[in-house]
């Protein structure tokens, strides 16, 4: 029986000012090719818990209006988030028109099972390694059933098998994806990512990490590796034996963690000698309004606002580089924030910058809200939950206003020379605490 594990890829917007904008701005551009290249971790960790008696396969769908024939198999396991579920869901649909049997599962089928259910033989809810062994038995034993739910079961990442890195085509990829950890301890409002699988914060054993990185060697002798984490390093033991044992790896890498990796120099140390290059931070508003209340567990991104500037000048000192992010349209925000984000990138030397607008992904706290409060443009308008199109209505401006000025923000914050200025405010940060490290050496 052959498996085909399908995923549907590459970055978009729907808004067609942005994409006017996307393909001329050369930051914009950057940041996207680099994240569209991206594998699918999630497919390549099933098919690494697929047993050998199935033949399985990897492709990818950038776009599915673009593809000629349907990959052969027996068996399409697809993968989407909310923006390409519409097509996953057509391309699922597809297949089951051609007696293939389809297995949907990921973020969007676990915020939306129901919907999900109407367009696939069968649904995988939550961490696909809980279901995925059962729900391969079953196809073995023709006895597949519609839904394999976590319900409330962890999975283990001690477990977690080695992702099927061989079956990628590695020319192709910038980046290989590896994770090291699942979920995060805080709970911003409008976070879609891990946190939806698992209210845990799970860390991947060492060894296991270190596995899989010389796994990707075998095809990539030196890669580019990202970190698929939502927030690296939070257990500070794991993090410090995890960078000791990457050090001897000769690998270059980037991570998503937040903001207090700044109080730890060791820590800093030790990411610099281990490779990271660059570390995403979410900052989320450069306004102490507008960062008010998101973390919903104790405010805790409020409470770390007034140090923004330092910590960032602590990572890149230690010459790992800053992407801090932003998410416009933050009911504690108004029009004045894309200035306030101008400024803020200005004064911060921070190496690169992220901006998104506020998405009320389904599943979330946001989402529930929003709806309730009949702020949603388009409830079930996926498509346009790329983290670039508006979908809700802001507090303090209109949509349009909102969608605009991410365009104009856009256009200033990606020119050559900002981008040249971002670069050597960075390389300052690190040159000046060479002198001070220096200057400190020779007066003790
Ligand atoms: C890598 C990545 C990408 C890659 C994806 C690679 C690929 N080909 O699929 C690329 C660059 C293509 C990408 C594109 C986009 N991304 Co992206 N991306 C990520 C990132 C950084 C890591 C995801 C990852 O690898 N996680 C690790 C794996 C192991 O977890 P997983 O994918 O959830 O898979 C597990 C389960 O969900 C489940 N599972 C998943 N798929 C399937 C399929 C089946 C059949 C089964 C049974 C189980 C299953 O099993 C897996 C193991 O437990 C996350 C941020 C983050 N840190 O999570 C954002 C993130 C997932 N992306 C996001 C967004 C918004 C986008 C874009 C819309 C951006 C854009 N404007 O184009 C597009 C959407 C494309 C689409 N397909 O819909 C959001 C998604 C939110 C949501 N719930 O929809 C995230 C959470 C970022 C954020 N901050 O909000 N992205």
């Amino acid at each position: 029986m052959h498996i085909a594990f399908i995923a549907m890829s590459g970055v978009r917007a729907s808004s067609p000012e942005l994409n006017a904008i996307g393909m001329t701005m050369p930051g914009f551009v950057e940041r996207s090719k680099v994240i569209a290249s991206l594998p699918s971790l999630g497919l390549l960790t099933l098919a690494g818990m697929t047993p050998d008696s199935f033949e399985i396969s990897y492709h990818e769908v950038p776009d599915l209006r673009k593809l000629e024939e349907l990959p052969v198999c027996d068996v399409a396991a697809i993968a989407s988030f909310s923006a390409q579920i519409k097509d996953a869901y057509e391309l699922s649909d597809r297949y089951r028109t051609l007696g293939v049997r389809t297995v949907l599962g990921g973020l969007h089928v676990t915020a939306r099972p129901d919907e999900a259910a109407r367009h696939a033989d069968a649904i995988v809810i939550g961490e696909g390694e809980l279901g995925w062994p059962q729900l391969v038995a079953d196809l073995s034993a023709g006895s597949l059933k519609p839904v394999y739910a976590a319900d409330g079961r962890e999975f283990n990442l001690a477990d977690a098998p080695m992702p099927r890195f061989d079956l990628l085509d590695i020319d192709r990829y910038n980046r290989i994806t590896i994770q090291t950890q699942r979920g995060c301890p805080w709970r911003c409002e409008f976070c879609a990512a891990s946190i939806r699988l698992t209210p845990l914060y799970k860390i991947k054993p060492v060894a296991r990490v270190i596995d899989e990185i010389r796994e990707i060697k075998k095809l990539w002798p030196k890669p580019f590796i990202e970190f698929a984490d939502d927030n690296s390093f939070v257990h500070r033991r794991h993090a410090k034996e995890l960078l000791r044992a990457v050090a001897d790896e000769d690998i270059r890498w980037f991570t998503e963690s937040d903001v207090s990796i700044a109080d730890d120099e060791e820590l800093l140390e030790l990411m610099r000698e281990a490779g990271c290059a660059e570390v995403l931070i979410g900052l989320e508003s450069p306004t102490a309004a507008g960062i008010e209340g998101v973390e919903l567990r104790r405010n805790w991104k409020r409470g770390r606002f007034d140090r923004y500037l330092t910590a960032i000048e602590r990572v890149q000192s230690h010459g790992i580089a800053v992407n801090g992010c932003f998410v416009l349209g933050l009911d504690g925000d108004g029009p004045e924030v894309f200035d306030a984000v101008a400024d803020f990138v200005q004064e911060s030397g921070q190496f690169d910058v992220q901006i998104t607008v506020l998405t009320p992904f389904p599943g979330t706290p946001m989402y529930d809200r929003f709806l309730a409060d009949g702020r949603l443009l388009e409830p079930e308008a996926w498509e346009r939950c790329t983290l670039f199109d508006v979908n809700f209505r802001p507090k303090h401006m209109s949509p349009e206003v909102l969608q605009h000025n991410l365009v104009e923000l856009g256009r200033r914050l990606y020119t050559e020379d900002e981008r040249t200025r971002r670069r050597s405010a960075f390389h300052e940060h690190r040159r000046r605490y060479l002198r001070e490290t220096r200057t400190r050496r020779i007066s003790a």
